[in-house]
């Protein structure tokens, strides 16, 4: 499960990973940021008061946020960063940070594998149809010769594999089913999986989504962070964790800027009201324009791990 959001098919609590079922019934699936009115209503239908987990957090929920209300409630507020019916601001940290524990434990595994190999990887970001697939091709084709490799990761479909296989490029398809980000052991097992060559570039293309993928790292150098010229200029003040932690910025389909009155100088004010230090690229991963630049910062970044 994500502990951000409180998605996914599988749920750590002590330690001991839960089935979803136990998840729902404890009320640690039902929290969707972008849906809450009908997670509350239905959480509070399948709850009950089947608390069975002997934590003794029996604090219920408040009953100020039936559905149809339609009144903000904000969810991030409490210490955890989100808010679970039936459970304490205490006990989601201590979900939140066991399992984000574990996942940095892999991720530093993967790191070590990474240097060893002198590998420089780099975790694509972004909301889906970004570009990242389409960047990604017109990458590797700009690199002939350059040992390089790719994980994908999707919900569901071998498409983006397929996509990168077509131009010769070794692929890993990861689904992550009800999962909504890559994890380090995901990432882990691909990268076993792909006998990264040394010196090699890897590209992983997480799963589209502005929220989870922030707080998972994979091990990898950079996060990468796609923002097209589409949607809108209030992203990166709406989704600050992902322009955080990115090194990178890349504002892509600049080709389309004319087209619907976007202004890149705001895109980019925005990045930087979030991130001061955040490198900016502006691109088209359709055209090729401002493509060299990105291909000049790979070089860059692989050249620190030699
Ligand atoms: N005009 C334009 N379209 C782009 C650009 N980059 C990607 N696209 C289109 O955007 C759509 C989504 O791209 P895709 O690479 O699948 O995005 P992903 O979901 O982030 O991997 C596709 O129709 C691409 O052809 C770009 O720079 N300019
Ligand atoms: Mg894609």
């Amino acid at each position: 499960m994500c502990g951000i959001c409180g998605c996914g098919s599988t749920v750590t609590v002590d330690g001991r990973e839960i089935s979803h079922d136990e998840a729902h019934r404890l009320g640690l699936a039902h929290e969707h940021a972008q849906d809450h009115s009908h997670g509350h209503g239905h959480s509070h239908a399948a709850n009950g008061h089947a608390h069975d987990h002997g934590s003794g957090d029996h604090h219920h929920h408040h009953h100020d946020h039936a559905p149809g209300h339609g009144h903000h409630h904000d969810y991030g507020a409490g210490a955890a960063g989100l808010s679970v019916p039936g459970l304490t601001q205490q006990r989601l940290i201590e979900v939140e940070t066991s399992l984000l524990a574990r996942n940095d434990g892999l991720a530093a595994g993967n790191r070590r594998v990474l240097s060893a190999l002198r590998a420089f990887a780099v975790n694509l970001v972004s909301s889906p149809g970004s570009g990242k697939t389409t960047l990604l091709c017109r990458t590797i084709s700009m690199l002939e010769g350059q040992p390089l490799a790719v994980i994908e990761g999707d919900q569901q479909t071998e498409n983006d594999a397929d996509r990168i296989r077509a131009t010769g490029a070794r692929a890993v398809q990861v689904n992550t089913g009800k999962g909504c980000h890559l994890d380090a052991q995901m990432v882990g097992g691909a990268m076993d999986a792909l006998r990264l060559e040394p010196a090699s570039l890897l590209f992983i293309e997480n799963v589209g989504n502005l929220v989870c993928p922030a707080a998972f790292d994979l091990g990898e150098d950079a996060k990468v962070a796609i923002l097209s010229v589409t949607e809108g200029e209030d992203k990166p003040l709406k989704y600050p964790d992902m322009f955080t932690a990115a090194r990178l910025a890349i504002l892509n389909k600049i080709d389309l800027a004319p087209h619907c009155d976007a202004d890149p100088e705001v895109y980019e004010a925005n990045l930087r009201r979030v991130n001061p230090g955040i490198d900016i690229l502006r691109l088209s991963a359709r055209t090729g324009e401002g493509m060299q630049a990105w291909i000049d910062w790979l070089r860059a970044g692989l050249a620190t791990k030699s």
